[in-house]
């Protein structure tokens, strides 16, 4: 192996070592550790240590990594606590999770390092978002972020660097190259040479290194680093290296020919590099041997706090309430009496504009939302008063930008994401399900996001343009579900949401946009979320609903002049609020549950089984609920009208009366 010290002093190459040799001696003790059944799943980054070491040292220490399940070298290289660490790995409290999350499953700011998700990809768009904010910030740092040679097939991988160069964000991509993801060889995972080939395809600098020589890494991302930092740009490395053991212990290497590992092992990078500074005198064998014995009694003591921690207790009231970031909303009342008659859709742009004059460290992010004004104009008009770099229009990416709005989060800053319809969120979903709605809980980092959601059908136009998804994510413990049906809860709920700290999905339905209007304030107010609000007050028979559903129980009051309805509009569906819902039920003692979407594994469904349970007595009819044909949406009106519940609504609701 060539190594070049260039410059470098005796120290300097001393440091580099005994980070080298950290990891690897770890790693022997966890396969003992293992074979004894003492630890669980390992992923082995033997073979690779100097990719993680070299890049850890080579940026600075408050410089974020978003390092992949192989990278010991970044922790240890950011010298994390070994009991903590290895309390994490064991599941005990003192680890980073507190026992929620495995092996390298976390982050820590204090150490600036934010830990993948199991499905890797997601994480590079979060390395964009704490580019964005250095950048946004003019802060001179540069952000690392790891993939692996299999991850990079992932969509995500395309995303994030397509972003970070469009937008010129100071980020280190660093492929390690290490010819297996899992049992598939590079072959069937990619046609292309080298990874360095598409750098240029991006448009950003892509550079090729031996990832098992230390002093190349180290050199390489240093002066990487040091031309980012005055000159922020993504950039492309490639480390070649090589997978020397399995994918995690228990799967073996059988699919790995033998005469690559003899091959490689030749390679090692522990091995060679101490070999190199015993020729190069500037180690001796003992200044050697007595680094080894204090690593090892480092590790050892570290072992031993960790073992001797007993495993965590359950609480399930903990476990609950960790999903969210503390926060205790003070509803904020406008400060005048001023009013001004004002769209549904008039409503919520003016909360956003207010909310961005009220918080400097919230950006806008959606496709078309600069000069263009976003597709139904909510954003029109604001790059004028905020700028672009607030106003942020994105490439098509749903994915990319939801993450970048979880990196902005760690960086402290708030983000708005606009769905250009709710239907493309799907291509997101990962990002909002798995790391934004988790985050918090597995390593206490919130992500501080609204999503807007523009939703609904009615408009004519197909199974695309059309569906209601707040299901998908009323299922997910970790968001925030809100869903105005008024103009003046638009833009309450809408300010109250930017104000929680927690990811919030805001559904605002497409046909209200222009068809209703009313009087609201023309100050800066919240609406609380959690809270429902009784529409019409009635004795015999209670709606529930929210959004449209609203709109069509009012209308069936009209139609229903002899029946006295209680109607009760949900606002916010992620926490709902049960005591309303009890009080709503109580009145009549015979409820419908009425939404838009489609009726199976729909909210009514939580609902009305939550009735069941805890108003039992209060019922005089069985628990209703209209909802839309279990069907995608059709385009063609008849065909839609069909599809939605309206219709279906009088001749429930007589029932009920009738029951
Ligand atoms: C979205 C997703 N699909 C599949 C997996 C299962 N999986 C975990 S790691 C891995 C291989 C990753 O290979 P690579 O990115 O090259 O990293 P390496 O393990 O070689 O370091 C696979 C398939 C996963 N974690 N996430």
């Amino acid at each position: 192996m060539n190594y070049n010290r260039k410059e470098y002093s005796e120290e300097e190459l001393i440091r580099l070592y005994r980070a080298l040799l950290k990891p690897r001696m770890i790693e022997e003790r966890m396969l003992v550790l293992l074979r004894q059944g003492r630890v669980s799943k390992w992923f082995s980054g033997i073979g690779q240590e100097a990719i993680s070491v070299g890049s850890a040292l080579a940026l600075e220490p408050d410089e974020y990594i978003l390092p992949l399940h192989r990278n010991l070298g970044v922790f240890t290289g950011r010298e994390v606590p070994l009991d903590r660490l290895f309390a994490q790995f064991q599941g005990k409290t003192h680890g980073f999770t507190k026992g929620r999350d495995r092996s390298f499953h976390f982050g820590t700011n204090e150490h600036h390092i934010v830990g993948m998700i199991s499905h890797l990809g997601p994480q590079l768009a979060v390395a964009d978002g704490i580019a964005l904010a250095d950048l946004l910030e003019n802060k001179e740092k540069v952000t690392l972020v790891f993939s692996g040679d299999g991850g990079a097939s992932e969509g995500d991988f395309h995303e994030a660097l397509n972003v970070a160069a469009v937008w010129g964000l100071p980020v280190i991509f660093l492929i390690e190259n290490n010819g297996y993801g899992l049992s598939t060889p590079s072959n069937e995972q990619f046609k292309f040479k080298h990874f360095i080939d598409k750098g240029p395809a991006y448009g950003m600098d892509a550079l090729q290194i031996d990832g098992n020589n230390i002093l190349e890494v180290y050199d390489t991302i240093r002066q990487a680093a040091a031309s980012i930092r005055k000159n922020p740009r993504p950039m492309l490395i490639e480390a070649i290296t090589f997978r020397m053991r399995g994918h995690e212990e228990a799967s073996g290497t059988k699919y790995v020919p033998q005469e690559l590992f003899e091959r490689w092992a030749k390679k090692d990078p522990v091995e060679n590099y101490e070999r190199y500074l015993l020729d190069e005198l500037v180690l001796t064998q003992k200044a050697m041997e007595s680094i080894k014995d204090e690593l090892k009694a480092e590790i050892e003591e570290g072992l031993n706090i960790a073992f001797n921690e007993p495993m965590p207790t359950a609480n399930a009231e903990q476990e609950q309430a960790d999903m969210y970031r503390p926060f205790n909303q003070e509803v904020i009342k406008p400060a005048s009496e001023a009013k001004t008659e004002r769209r549904f859709v008039d409503a919520i742009s003016d909360g956003l504009r207010q909310s961005m004059e009220r918080f400097p460290e919230l950006v806008l992010m959606g496709q078309d939302i600069a000069e263009y004004g976003g597709v139904f104009k909510v954003t029109e008009g604001f790059v004028e008063k905020f700028g672009k770099e607030r106003v942020r229009n994105t490439p098509l990416c749903e994915s990319a930008i939801l993450g970048i709005g979880l990196g902005l989060s760690v960086r402290g800053q708030k983000s708005m994401v606009e769905m250009q319809f709710a239907d493309f969120v799907s291509a997101g979903f990962s990002q909002i399900v798995n790391n934004l709605a988790k985050s918090h809980y597995r390593w206490g980092q919130n992500a501080d996001v609204v999503v807007r959601m523009p939703t609904g059908a009615g408009t004519a136009a197909g199974p695309f343009h059309s569906q209601s998804n707040e299901a998908w994510f009323f299922h997910t413990p970790g968001l925030k579900v809100v869903y105005p049906s008024s103009p003046y809860d638009a833009k309450g709920l809408l300010n109250a949401a930017i104000e929680d700290p927690n990811p919030v999905m805001y559904f605002e339905h497409k046909l209200l946009y222009r068809s209703i209007s009313q009087e609201i304030p023309d100050d800066y107010y919240t609406v609380e979320i959690g809270k429902a609000r009784t529409v019409a007050e009635g004795t015999d028979l209670t709606i529930i609903t929210y959004g449209m559903g609203v709109h069509w129980a009012k209308q069936l009051q009209q139609e229903l002049s002899d029946a006295s309805l209680e109607i009760l509009d949900l606002r916010t569906l992620l926490p709902w609020d049960q005591e309303a819902v009890r009080a709503a039920v109580e009145k009549t003692g015979r409820v419908i549950i009425l939404h838009e979407d489609t009726m199976t594994g729909g909210i009514g469904g939580e609902i009305a089984a939550w009735i069941s349970e805890h108003c039992f007595e209060k019922l005089d009819a069985p628990v209703a609920r209209v909802a839309s044909l279990d069907t995608a949406v059709p385009f063609a009106p008849p065909l839609e009208q069909e599809f939605l519940p309206r219709q279906r609504l009088r001749q429930k609701a007589e029932a009920m009366l009738n029951y």
